[in-house]
């Protein structure tokens, strides 16, 4: 397994729309387990294949606490199938846009089909944080960040927040 770089913004990789893969092969796990350590080790909830630069439609998540059991998750070619006109509202974070939070407004509850590890299709319910993850992720998918949910100022505030911060860690 390998820790990869994870993008941030304003890389224009992170715009990219992410193609559905054929089939879930070795080379599928390889990508997943290195996505799995790259998010533990940043560490997150939550990363897709495009943030490490791969325009794949491969998720992997990791919800439990820090004093449980990791209950790893992988989804290839996640689809959301219905969602509840429910709306619920969460401060949410991004890898790559790091050290910056702000509430977004999604469907509470989502019902998901994708492949599993294994390539094996799964159908189910997400709600709660696991409904807030999954369709921050699959929103990386399309090629669109939390980000783009607020308004032009605070996506703006948030770059160069970035971008200063990057620039500031090049000079020292
Ligand atoms: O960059 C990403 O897509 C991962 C992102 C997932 C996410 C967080 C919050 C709401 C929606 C989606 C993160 O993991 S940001 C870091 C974070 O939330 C976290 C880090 C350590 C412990 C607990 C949470
Ligand atoms: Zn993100």
């Amino acid at each position: 397994m390998a820790i990869r770089p994870i993008l941030t913004v304003p890389d224009p990789v992170l715009k990219q729309v992410s193609k559905r893969v054929d089939a879930v092969t070795d080379e599928t796990r390889v990508l997943m387990d290195d996505m799995l350590e790259t998010m533990y080790a940043a560490p997150g909830i939550g990363l897709a294949a495009i943030q490490v630069g791969v325009p794949l439609r491969v998720i992997v998540m990791d919800l439990a606490k820090e004093d449980e059991k990791p209950e790893p998750r992988y989804f290839v070619n996640p689809e959301i199938l219905e969602t509840v006109d429910e709306l619920q509202t969460y401060e949410e974070g991004c890898l790559s846009v790091p050290d910056f939070y702000d509430e977004v407004e999604r469907p509470s509850r989502a019902k998901i089909r994708y492949l599993d590890y294994n390539g094996k299709e799964v159908t189910e319910w997400a709600e709660g944080m696991y409904a807030v993850c999954i369709q921050h992720e699959m929103d990386h998918l399309e090629g669109t960040l939390f980000i783009d949910h607020l308004s032009r100022l605070k996506r703006q505030f948030a770059i160069n927040k970035v971008k200063k911060a990057k620039k500031v860690a090049a000079e020292a």
